[in-house]
């Protein structure tokens, strides 16, 4: 189809030309030399295999390209300007003073060749387009900055990428695939590096030497050499004799990488000789989000879009699909809203980075009950005996292979059938791609993040002093209250601020020392049954907290089976409903101020206080703003009076999901690097401005690559444009080297091994600037195997 198209664009424009224009057009283009995009001018090489020249694309735009001439698909091998077509009326010049300038109509100029002054240009028989000095003496060539194609007599070496086009013919701008030959280890990788995949196919020459992908003139044949030997071989045949075919080797927007053939005789198109994917499902994220691949034919990979969800892109099905009715924030998560669907003969490609638990000895009904009861859990998939729950995102649904035939595939599909009969509303698409996975609603974070501590004026006395290292004799000054009291200052509990992980929070108005201050009281709901004495350690510990990025505790009431706990309200909210407004983002110094405070805030936690405390749910909601906006740590010290034997059951993980490190999901000791790790991903949250985990980044394009926040910087700084993380945000680029610093600085705080995180005072110095930042090793997929909760190792 897309071929048709090209080949109507291509008989229109060009045909005339193509077959006047290469005998009187010399092989060697002098200074003074141009071409307009529109006219059907091109450079052809001297056998006419290939032109050099503007290759019409969508619209009246052009890439300034190569392409093979004599074949009626006219294939486009290189493209300078693949992300940036030029419009008609564009021109390519040779300039008198020797440069090889893309002059927009618009006046913007493109310089191709890079300085040195060029004295000729020649489209050459090879494919390749090459620019010397009056020496012959190359100073640019084609074959050195490939797109999507390598061509006979070309190689690869350490470092370079091929990318996928985004949709074969009809959209040749960088797509969603890479290969790359890794300069640090010479393995050649197939990766969908958007999602910080770590490849989904490899040639394993992992070695320190020198290799090269080498694309054999004189055979035709593919293979990686290093120094000495070929160590890796891809052809392995190809008919003869190979000067009556066309060669090229193609990473597809399907994610293969192939290597084809075109009998230049009586052709009629390319066939495969080679490819590195057989089963064309097993490309990484070949379907998008939420996407199901099948492959019918056994060469194309085919998405759909299941039942209950929609194409994100009409034109392109593999860029994924969204859901038809909205998915709630798991504060809001009501099992009623959704159905589980099960798919027999269908599985999800090994990945291991969204496996969560593996439910030995289940049955087909209660893997259905645990996806559904679970918001966290968006799917899974049952073998017979084991079902293994998976979260988001949602990727790699596939119709299984036929050794694996037995698996089920479970899917969470919402429903949205409360929603719809509440509210009436018709909700737009943009609305509904919720944030899933956050811990709080938007509204809940709002009025959860209200509650903030404020400084009673007998407490106050506290904040001068300087945290004392011998604790041990200051006499807390929390304030006992009785049930009583308190069931009176918040009128019957009657005015709810919001539901946390502890409990439910009231607003209240408590009268001390002839002032009304208004309060928040959390009415702790989940604590175990523990002894008077337990719940008065832990309070105390809270109680002795002294720091200006804390909320403080005000006092505590522990009445019979009441137990509750007493802050100041404080209207200026949460950093969550501060940070991810959409009208408008607060200023990078003030969000650079508020990081530094949590930082303090926490070393104090961690190596200040008399009593370690981990925090375990370091979030933006767990972050809240004073009067002056100084940012202060809530809800610390509570791990502990929570669940001492907390049994294994998937709704009560501690933490929050996407802020908890992957030792929660391990059987590995609980640390101070949880909090590092949810520190890392607030970090980059308010670098970012955005959440870490959102699902409604579709209007900028983004084909749902960047989704998760972490994973998307990782693979920014891969791709070498850290910047495009923070793309329209001026302010931060301002000043790049603290902007990468800080990045930095978050990646290593949510590296997957606990031990490779910096400490609290680590941070703070890298991220103050008094200590250098190096880039971290970009490794990221982990296998979860078991779940720990944050107990009494603490
Ligand atoms: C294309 O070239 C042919 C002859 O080479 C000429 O007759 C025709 O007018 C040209 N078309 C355009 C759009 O320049
Ligand atoms: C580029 O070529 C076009 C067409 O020949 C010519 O009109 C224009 O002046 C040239 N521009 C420069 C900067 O040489
Ligand atoms: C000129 O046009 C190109 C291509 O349309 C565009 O990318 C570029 O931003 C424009 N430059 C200016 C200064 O308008
Ligand atoms: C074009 O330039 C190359 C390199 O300078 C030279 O070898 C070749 O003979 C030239 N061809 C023509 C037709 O001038
Ligand atoms: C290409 O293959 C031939 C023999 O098949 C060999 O002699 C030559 O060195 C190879 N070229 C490269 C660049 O590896
Ligand atoms: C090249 O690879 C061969 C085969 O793996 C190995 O024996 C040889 O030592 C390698 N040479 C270099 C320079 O790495
Ligand atoms: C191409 O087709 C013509 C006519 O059908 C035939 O005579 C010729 O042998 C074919 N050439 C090749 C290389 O197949
Ligand atoms: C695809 O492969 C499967 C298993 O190898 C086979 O059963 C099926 O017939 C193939 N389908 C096609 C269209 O070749
Ligand atoms: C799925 O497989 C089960 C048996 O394992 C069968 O009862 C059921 O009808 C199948 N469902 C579909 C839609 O084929
Ligand atoms: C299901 O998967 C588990 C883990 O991979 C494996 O141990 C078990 O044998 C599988 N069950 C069946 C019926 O294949």
């Amino acid at each position: 189809m897309a071929a048709i198209v090209v080949m109507l664009v291509w008989s229109l424009l060009l045909a005339s030309s193509l077959h006047g224009s290469h005998a009187t057009t010399p092989a060697n283009k002098t200074l003074g030399s141009s071409l307009t995009s529109g006219a059907n001018s091109s450079w052809p090489s001297p056998s006419g295999d290939f032109a050099f020249g503007f290759y019409p694309v969508a619209d009246g735009y052009f890439l300034l390209g190569i392409w093979f001439d004599k074949i009626p698909e006219k294939t486009l091998v290189w493209s300078h300007n693949r992300n940036t077509p030029a419009p008609i009326q564009s021109t390519v010049n040779l300039t008198l003073d020797g440069q090889f300038v893309l002059i927009y109509p618009n006046g913007t100029e493109d310089r191709i060749n890079n300085g040195e002054a060029a004295s000729s240009a020649s489209m050459q028989d090879d494919g390749n387009f090459v620019l010397r000095n009056s020496f012959s003496t190359v100073l640019w060539q084609s074959f050195s900055s490939p797109t999507d194609t390598i061509l006979p007599g070309q190689t690869l070496n350490m470092g370079q990428r091929l990318y996928s086009n985004a949709n074969g013919n009809m959209d040749h701008s960088t797509g969603r695939f890479m290969l790359e030959l890794q300069n640090f280890d010479g393995n050649m990788v197939l990766s969908a590096y958007r999602f910080a995949d770590r490849g989904y196919w490899y040639t394993g020459t992992i070695n320190d030497k020198i290799v090269r992908l080498v694309f054999n003139q004189s055979s035709s044949f593919m293979y990686l050499v290093n120094e000495t030997a070929t160590i890796y071989s891809m052809t392995n045949n190809v008919p003869r004799p190979i000067n009556d075919y066309y060669h090229r080797a193609t990473i597809e927007d399907s994610g293969n990488f192939q290597q084809y053939i075109y009998p230049k005789q009586n052709g009629s198109k390319w066939e495969s000789v080679w490819k590195a994917i057989t089963e064309p499902c097993f490309v990484n994220a070949v379907c998008g989000v939420y996407g199901f691949c099948t492959s019918p034919d056994n060469q194309t990979a085919r998405c759909d879009c299941l039942e209950g969800f929609s194409p994100l892109d009409p034109s392109n099905p593999s860029k994924g699909c969204s859901p038809q009715a909205p998915i709630e924030r798991c504060e809001e998560y009501d099992p009623m809203n959704y159905k589980v669907v099960v798919l027999n003969d269908s599985d999800f490609l090994n990945d291991v980075f969204t496996d969560l638990e593996r439910i030995h000895n289940s049955d087909l009904e209660s893997c259905m009950k645990a996806l559904h009861e679970d918001c966290y859990t968006i799917a899974a998939t049952f073998n017979n005996t084991d079902c293994l729950t998976k979260r988001m995102p949602f990727l790699n649904a596939r119709h299984s292979l036929p050794s694996t035939k037995i698996i089920k595939a479970l899917i969470k599909v919402p429903t949205g059938t409360n929603r719809e009969k509440s509210g009436g509303k018709k909700i737009s698409r943009s609305h509904f791609l919720l944030q899933v996975g956050i811990s709080m609603s938007s509204l809940l974070a709002l009025l959860f993040a209200a509650i903030a501590i404020y400084y009673h004026p007998a407490v106050q006395r506290y904040r001068s002093r300087k945290p004392s290292p011998n604790a041990d004799t200051m006499e807390i000054s929390l304030r006992t209250f009785s049930f009583q009291e308190l069931s009176e200052a918040t009128n019957g509990f009657s005015n709810s601020l919001g539901r946390g992980a502890f409990g439910t929070v009231y607003g209240g108005v408590l009268c001390l020392e002839d002032k009304q201050i208004e309060i928040a009281v959390k009415k702790l709901e989940k604590v175990i049954e523990q002894g008077e004495k337990e719940f008065m350690t832990e309070v105390r510990v809270i109680g002795q907290t002294h720091h200006k990025n804390l909320v403080r505790l005000l006092g505590f009431c522990n009445d019979g089976s009441h137990r509750l706990l007493v802050y100041d309200l404080m209207k200026n909210g949460s950093l969550s409903s501060f940070l991810f407004k959409e009208e408008e983002r607060p200023s990078w110094d003030h969000r650079v101020e508020i990081l530094l405070g949590i930082a303090r805030g926490l070393l104090y936690l961690h190596e200040e206080c008399e009593t370690q405390i981990i925090h375990c749910d370091i979030k933006p909601q767990n972050v809240l703003l004073d009067n002056h906006n100084t940012a202060k740590i809530a809800d610390f010290g509570l791990a502990k009076l929570l669940m001492k034997d907390q049994t294994r059951t998937s709704t009560n993980i501690r933490g929050t999901m996407g802020y908890m490190a992957p030792e929660w999901l391990k059987n590995a000791p609980v640390t101070a690097k949880v909090d590092i790790y949810s520190f890392g991903v607030l970090l980059l949250e308010i670098i970012c401005c955005r959440r870490h985990i959102e699902l409604n980044r579709i209007e900028e394009e983004s084909d749902g690559d960047d989704l998760i926040l972490t994973d998307w910087v990782i693979s920014c700084v891969r791709l070498g444009k850290l910047e495009m993380v923070v793309k329209y945000d001026t302010e931060v680029l301002s000043n790049y080297k603290r902007f990468e610093r800080m990045a930095m600085v978050g990646l290593w705080c949510v590296h997957p091994d606990p031990i490779l995180r910096p400490s609290m005072k680590k941070v703070i110095q890298m991220l103050e600037g008094t200590i250098e930042v190096g880039v971290p090793p970009l490794v990221y997929a982990q296998t979860f195997e078991d779940r720990h909760y944050c107990t009494s190792e603490m």
